[in-house]
């Protein structure tokens, strides 16, 4: 065994080694998941991004025999070896190895142990994240992830989305002034971005369709299983589209991802021990006044033109399953961008997308009238001149628009059946944890 790494490439992965491979020989390399001694035969399982091959190191090997007993759990190895077809092995084929080099080593006792034997709490998991998802189900998580964001980008390019990236540094509030975190920029105050609303509302002026898959910055008071400072959003915006157009397009969206995460994930869904129905389209529709008479029916004390509290998305989580939207919301509760009902101005043209009890995106139709605009910025009592950088855009030919914002956190939470929306950020910020 030498710890001189002169070639760190590998020539397989271990999903790659099969019965197949029988007799040929191969360099993998990753980390040492466990080390077993049987008799006169040592294993060690090594791990890498796709999975575990067992190498078999028998005693008549004595050199690499005795220098296995050098090696610690999370040590990263690359070991050459011949495939040997083997019904009992994990993959029908084991590796005899001719060398095992070392080329990094792990402390031990490690803070936390990767094979999740022995449990951990949440607090430790995140404080020692790296280590925390090497766990097949701790990686399946950030699998589905990636697979969510990306079949999102390919369902919008394909219907002629574009692309966006609009500012996190702003100097102004886009959804209300209460929960922006304030920075410092050169000489003067900006906050970070709550949203990416104004900008992607302007950009529908001349890309017609556009979308933003970004973070956005939330200075949430409360600790909660589904807030975070820092989320992941998916933006959209449509021109010369309303409401009912874009939960239209959200609704096929979120049947078109189940249906991807099913089919392309199938081996993660399984370490997650994950069964996932794909939601059946239509989607019902509660107004905002059907959901307050369910919920007084239930005792849940609420008030028309209230707030929705915790207490009564857990009860309305028991009432409507899986998918559902909750439109027409009162006009006073939503942000001031969004268009008042013509028929019952004290209704909006807004929707929420719920999965349960939790709330995954809310959107509506946009008002495109700056006078309007003006209006309601002055009703909901923020200064218009601190928005006239976005109201003069009004001025250029704005034209009527829709879209919705989807927190991509807590969707990667349903489908992976997470509990804590923290398990499916890699680095969760809240208003705790700023490390690591
Ligand atoms: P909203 O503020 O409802 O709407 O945010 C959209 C979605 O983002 C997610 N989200 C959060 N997730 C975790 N922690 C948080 N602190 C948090 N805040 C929001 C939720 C939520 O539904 N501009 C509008 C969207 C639009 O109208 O287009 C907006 O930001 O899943």
């Amino acid at each position: 065994m030498s710890d001189d790494a002169y070639d760190i490439r590998k020539t397989h992965f271990t999903s790659d080694v099969g019965p197949e491979l029988d007799g040929k020989e191969v360099v993998l390399a990753g980390w040492v998941e466990n080390i077993r001694k049987l008799g006169g035969i040592k294993f060690i399982i090594l791990r890498d991004k796709e999975g575990q091959s067992q190498i078999t190191i028998p005693k008549s090997n004595s050199k690499l025999f005795d220098e296995v007993d050098n090696l610690g759990k999370e040590y990263v190895i690359q070991v050459r070896g011949t495939v040997k077809k083997i019904e009992k092995a994990p993959q029908g084929a084991e590796i005899i190895p001719k060398e095992i080099k070392i080329l990094n080593t792990a402390i031990s006792p490690l803070p936390l142990d990767p094979s999740g034997k022995v449990d951990a709490n949440l607090d430790t998991q995140l404080d020692n994240r790296v280590l925390d998802i090497r766990r097949p189900e701790k990686t399946a998580i950030f699998i589905i992830r990636h697979e969510t964001a990306n079949a999102i980008r390919e369902f919008l390019i394909k219907k002629g989305f574009t692309e966006i990236n609009t500012p996190k540094i702003i100097a102004s509030a886009s959804e209300g002034g209460a929960d922006l975190f304030p920075i410092s920029y050169y000489e003067k105050e900006a906050f970070l971005s709550q949203s990416a609303q104004l900008y992607k509302e302007q950009m529908s002026s001349v890309f017609e369709k556009v979308f933003e898959i970004a973070p956005c910055y939330r200075a949430e008071l409360s600790r909660t299983v589904r807030h975070l400072s820092e989320v992941y959003a998916v933006d959209v915006e449509v021109a010369f589209n309303d409401y009912e157009d874009v939960m239209n397009l959200l609704e096929e969206l979120i049947c078109h991802l189940f249906k991807h995460i099913k089919k392309n994930c199938s081996k993660e869904l399984m370490a997650l021990n994950r069964e996932l129905a794909v939601p059946k389209k239509p989607f019902p529709r509660y107004t905002y006044t059907d959901i307050v008479e369910k919920l007084q029916k239930e005792g849940v004390g609420i008030n028309w033109g209230e707030d929705i509290s915790t207490q009564a998305y857990r009860k309305l989580g028991e009432l409507l399953e899986g998918a559902y939207f909750i439109l027409d919301w009162p006009t006073a509760g939503k942000p001031f961008y969004i268009l008042p009902r013509k028929d019952d101005p004290k209704l909006c043209e807004s929707f929420d997308f719920m999965y349960g009890w939790l709330e995954m995106a809310s959107g509506g139709t946009r008002i495109h009238k700056k006078d309007m605009l003006i209006k309601r910025l002055e009703e909901q009592k923020l200064e218009p001149t601190s928005f006239s950088f976005h109201l003069k855009t009004f001025d250029w030919g704005m034209p009527p628009h829709a879209g919705w914002g989807l927190g991509l956190d807590r969707l990667v939470m349903i489908l992976t059946g997470s509990e804590n929306i923290r398990e499916c950020v890699l680095y969760p910020r809240d208003r705790d944890r700023l490390t690591p």
